[in-house]
């Protein structure tokens, strides 16, 4: 079978599908599903090479320096040298296929790594043992944690002269707490780095000059001290992650090979337990020592709890009804869009119709395949459990639910608020519509772009997870889509208000040639506040207006907050048909307030007088009496910009919070609080939005990429008076050009 897929893979090398099924069929107990987590540069994707290579998977291991790793198959991620989407993998080792998910380290790409989250099983949180827990490990470790998953160390780069074994130890205990036991370390890190003792074996592993398979000895006398000391550590952390056990420990002073293997086990499920483990991935060292503790130890799908759709619970049961949960679509060049799947129960079978619970559409999985990269092996079924691609659905996307049961839908991953934005506009007027769809195929592939046609702003506003992250997007414009475009700076959504209470009137008059308009609106106006009770006098430059409302009308504004129109026309000196009018008029500059023409809000409007023609006044004349005479009082009314605030979290190593603290004040942050979070100082501010434009990168030139930031929004201010200064000057400018 291996010499026709070679020969087939010479004569032609582009299709990487094996048409023939070629892969042996897994049950669920022998499947293992692990995502490679951690920060960018720990080495996740050349981990996940050495594994493919020691299952037999791929004959030679690329690496990312040359662009030919399995799993950075983009030509994007190949010219960044960085995963940018998650990717699936698979590896055959003592009959179990292990699926891995390669995530990007990135916070920009977090979206890959959220998704992953969702159908594996177990992390390897990868450790660039030169810095330790970086950025990257930290918000990956809150996600794992919120979504309890079971962790296990690998820390890497172990080869690498600036290797520092203590501290990076340290700081995973710093950090992940002694949950974090040794299951291995190495014998001489650094560059000379080829041997590690393993503290569940007890025995030294020390491998060739190329890595690969080690010869396995006993333990060194110099070593057997400190092994032992490991050893006991371990099985007691083991021990502690079951009653009974403990009862077995206690007793008999240690575990029995089986009772500690099973300690090891519930401890990682519990989370009780994070073994730690050494390689470098680089050159091949400790990957398969790593693959056979997963294959004998790792909870397999089935092993673990029952998974959450709406409110039904599913056991990863093969006997199950058949049902497939979406949790990655992407498209690919030849083939369009491919979606990738979990077998959550029962058994998917090639030919076989489910329905799709969100579309309702039925679907034929006309292949299934088992995936590593941009390769896909053709399989005729896959079993609960596993984890699987396919291609022709029609309409299926992320977080879709496949079933044989049409009551059943997954609960959906939970993606990230946006934390960056920008205006984008294709180069060429013609292109919106291409533009449209393009930002639309994207937002399949990635759900945490966000895509906004504003009419407030006039802009098409993409929001993102940072600068990059918009970069890459603009780079598949450019480059896959053809679309010639151009990133604009994001109009911010002010808004409008008044603070005190004013008067105006205005008589709206043509009456020369053709229909005659006439109308006459006085109103006074004042700032809205929830609780308050109806206007009955009003006293303004001295004078008083007795006030009687007939008529009110509370209008939620759709762009938040209220306008309450108050008809107080006594005497009939407008018509109440005319009322209407009115309030059209006032709306619309509403939508486009008097002092920037963003919209305005929180207003109450007593319209308490006014006159008519007999002939002349009409449904236009009193629109735009209303529309004036508020535009008037509104401007008489010190009226003032409100802008979005946000409250902001950054996340920064202690030894650069003062750079980003003096950063933030810079852009008028009020500082809420600082708390140390484990080696981490977090840092909690209140932003206006027109202060974060570009922030994630700034925020990562200040700190080298060493801190991350959240943002949502938390209320409108008003804007400081040289601001709201700066803003008119900025909006008369713009009217002049027009
Ligand atoms: N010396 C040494 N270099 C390594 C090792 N593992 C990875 N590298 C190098 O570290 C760099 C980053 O490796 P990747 O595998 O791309 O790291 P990653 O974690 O996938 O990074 P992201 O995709 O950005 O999250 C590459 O230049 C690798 O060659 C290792 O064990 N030793
Ligand atoms: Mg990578």
């Amino acid at each position: 079978m291996l010499f026709l897929q070679v020969l087939f893979r010479k004569i032609i090398p582009t299709i990487n599908v094996y048409q023939f099924y070629s892969m042996k069929s897994y049950n669920t107990n022998q499947i293992k599903n692990v995502v490679l987590v951690g920060n960018s540069g720990s080495g996740k994707t050349t981990l996940g090479e050495a594994m493919l290579f020691e299952g037999g998977v791929i004959e030679r291991r690329g690496d990312v320096e040359s662009k030919s790793t399995v799993s950075d198959f983009k030509e994007i991620e190949q010219n960044n040298t960085c995963s940018v989407f998650s990717a699936l993998l698979y590896t055959e080792f003592n009959d179990h296929k292990i699926n891995i998910l390669d995530a990007p380290g990135l916070d920009d790409f977090i979206g890959g790594v959220v998704s992953s989250l969702s159908v594996a099983d177990t992390a390897l949180m990868v450790i660039n043992a030169q810095n330790g827990v970086e950025v990257g490990a930290e918000v990956h470790g809150r996600y794992l944690a919120r979504a309890s998953k079971p962790i296990i160390f690998v820390v890497n780069h172990l080869d690498h002269e600036k290797v520092n074994w203590e501290k990076t130890i340290e700081s995973i205990r710093e950090r992940f707490g002694n949950h974090a036991v040794l299951a291995q370390y190495p014998v001489n890190p650094g560059s000379g780095f080829d041997a590690v003792i393993d503290v569940v074996t007890m025995k030294m592993y020390r491998y060739p000059s190329g890595g690969g398979k080690p010869q396995i000895v006993d333990i060194p006398d110099d070593q057997k001290d400190q092994a032992a000391e490991f050893h006991a550590q371990l099985i007691e952390r083991a021990a502690e992650s079951d009653e009974s056990l403990m009862e077995q420990f206690f007793a008999n002073d240690t575990l029995t090979p089986e009772e500690f293997q099973k300690g090891i086990k519930g401890g990682l499920i519990n989370r009780g337990l994070f073994p730690v483990f050494c390689v470098s991935a680089k050159k091949n060292i400790g990957t398969d020592r790593l693959l056979e503790f997963i294959t004998q130890v790792v909870p397999s799908p089935d092993e673990l709890p029952a998974v959450k759709a709406g409110n039904k619970e599913v056991k990863c049961d093969k006997s199950g009804t058949p049902a497939m949960f979406v949790f990655k679509t992407s498209m690919e060049t030849h083939i369009g869009e491919i979606n990738y799947f979990k077998v959550m129960s029962g058994q998917i079978s090639e030919g076989m119709d489910l329905v799709n619970n969100t579309t309702k559409n039925k679907e034929r999985i006309a292949q299934i395949f088992a995936v590593a990269g941009k390769n896909r092996n053709k399989v005729p079924s896959m079993v609960a459990g596993d984890l699987g691609a396919t291609v022709k659905l029609k309409g299926t996307r992320i977080n879709h639910t496949l079933s044989a049961d049409t009551s059943l839908k997954f609960d959906p991953i939970v993606f990230p608020e946006p934390k960056y934005r920008t205006a984008i506009k294709p180069l060429s007027e013609g292109d919106e519509e291409k533009l449209g769809e393009a930002l639309q195929r994207m937002n399949y592939e990635d759900p945490t772009i966000r895509i906004e046609y504003s009419k407030e702003l006039k802009q098409i506003i993409l929001s993102g997870q940072g600068e990059y992250h918009m970069n890459i997007l603009k780079w598949h414009m450019d480059n896959i889509f053809k679309i010639g475009t151009e990133f604009l700076l994001p109009r911010i959504p002010y808004r409008e208000t008044i603070t005190k209470v004013a008067q105006a009137d205005y008589r709206h008059k043509k009456q020369s040639g053709g229909a005659g308009q006439f109308g006459e609106v006085h109103m006074i106006i004042e700032p809205y506040k929830e609780g308050d009770t109806k206007p009955t006098m009003y006293k303004i430059d001295g004078k008083e207006y007795k006030i009687s409302v007939r008529d009110e009308e509370e209008i939620p504004l759709a762009w938040g907050g209220k306008l309450i129109y108050y008809n107080c026309i006594v005497g009939g000196s407008i018509d109440a048909r005319f009322m209407p009018a009115i309030l059209k008029g006032i709306m619309e500059k509403m939508e486009e307030g008097p002092l920037t023409g963003s919209y305005a809000r929180d207003i109450r409007v007593c319209v308490y007088d006014g006159k008519m023609h007999p002939v002349d006044s009409n449904e236009i004349s009193f629109r735009l009496a209303g529309r004036n005479a508020f535009s008037q009082a509104f401007k008489k009314a010190n009226p003032k910009i409100l802008e979005p605030i946000y409250l902001v979290e950054v996340l920064v190593p202690s030894d650069r919070m003062g750079d980003v603290m003096s950063d933030l004040q810079g852009r008028r942050a009020i500082v809420q609080g600082m708390e140390s979070e484990m080696g981490f100082q977090k840092i909690t501010a209140r932003v206006p939005l027109a202060e974060m434009n570009k922030y994630s990168t700034a925020l990562s030139s200040l700190t080298g990429g060493r801190a991350i930031y959240t943002m949502k929004f938390s209320e409108y201010e008003q804007v400081p008076g040289n601001v709201q200064d700066e803003l008119l000057k900025a909006y008369e400018a713009e009217q002049d050009e027009e």
